[in-house]
């Protein structure tokens, strides 16, 4: 049995960990909430216990075996004392991702890598973990020379703020009302906003190189080719990424299908003549990575085309932590 903090439990993420935690059993023995000021003092029920919400602070993690850090800036804050307690931190946000000193694991894909941990094991984006879920078994089958993804990323991406910016103008657009976008740069009801995050190096945003640095790292290709265009769309919750692969090796669509229908954590939903195929609303509150719509790219020699769509705050943050978690125990 362990003793488990969660950082950050009120927002979106933190409020899954609460789910998964409970769905998957994992052997609590002590749970402790933790958040910013704001919202300390709040009271959850967690199976049948009413927890209050503690501020977080450098002394919070004293008796603390695995702290689960939802995101933000708390990880920047935090996430060293939590370790100098004692605690093993598996963070889900991007501040230590690249550190060559911390790894960045998806439990299907690199589950090895937990054990070189030095006190922190980061989590991966969103984004990345979806497609490094379904790029894995055709890494293993035929090895990957480049990737070319386009992502249509859901609002819970942005947390309870962007779930609830969506809500309200869809509202007020029924309404006639007007439009005011907070979280996102422009309005998101009936839009597309193609920047995630902030524009970096060469007018990519921070998501299109996390899609690419991350990915490289947790399949330790650095040399691996991906290039990204990351887009906000009006879903709620479900990321969704259209994949085109270019392999190493000559491989057959109906091998690639095979390997992806045996890959842990993959369901393949590809009949075209029955109109099946993945989408959000139906992978949302869902742990697996959904395939779909495999097909050649025929203007290429060892190319492939797949759309992948997984839920962003389950598999894409919640469960992957816990998995890693898991992974410890
Ligand atoms: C989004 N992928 O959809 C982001 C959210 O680095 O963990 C997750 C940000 C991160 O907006």
């Amino acid at each position: 049995m362990s003793n488990v903090a969660i950082v950050g439990a009120t927002g979106a993420v933190g409020q899954e960990f609460l789910k998964i935690l409970e769905e998957r059993k994992f052997p609590v023995s002590e749970l402790r909430l933790l958040a910013s000021k704001r919202s300390a003092g709040k009271r959850i029920t967690w199976q049948g216990q009413e927890l209050e919400v503690q501020e977080t602070t450098h002394e919070s993690f004293k008796g603390i075996d695995i702290a689960l850090f939802a995101g933000g800036s708390a990880s920047t804050e935090y996430a060293r004392s939590a370790v100098d307690s004692g605690a093993v931190v598996i963070d889900n946000s991007s501040a230590f991702r690249l550190d060559p000193e911390v790894p960045l694991v998806v439990p299907e894909v690199n589950p090895e890598d937990v054990k070189w941990h030095k006190g922190i094991i980061a989590n991966p984006n969103c984004s990345t973990i979806i497609m490094v879920v379904a790029l894995k078994p055709i890494y293993d089958l035929a090895g990957i020379r480049r990737v070319v993804v386009s992502t249509y990323q859901a609002v819970s991406g942005a947390g309870r703020e962007g779930i609830e910016e969506l809500g309200e103008q869809v509202k007020a657009w029924s309404q006639g009302g007007e439009l005011i976008p907070g979280v996102f740069p422009h309005q998101i009801a009936f839009n597309l906003v193609p920047r995630i995050d902030v524009f970096q190096e060469g007018d990519y945003t921070k998501e299109e190189w996390k899609m690419v640095k991350e990915t490289q790292k947790i399949f330790h290709v650095p040399s691996m080719a991906i290039t990204a265009t990351t887009v906000r769309v009006p879903v709620f919750r479900s990321h969704s990424e259209s994949i085109n692969v270019e392999t190493d090796r000559p491989v057959s669509i109906s091998e690639v299908r095979e390997a992806l229908s045996k890959a842990p954590g993959v369901i393949v939903i590809d009949d075209p003549g029955k109109d099946q195929y993945p989408m959000p609303w139906f992978s949302s509150d869902k742990d697996e990575v959904y395939v779909g719509r495999l097909r050649k790219d025929f203007s290429i020699a060892q190319g492939l085309n797949m759309w992948v769509v997984g839920d962003q705050i389950r598999k894409g943050a919640a469960t992957n932590a816990v998995q890693i978690a898991e992974l410890l125990l």
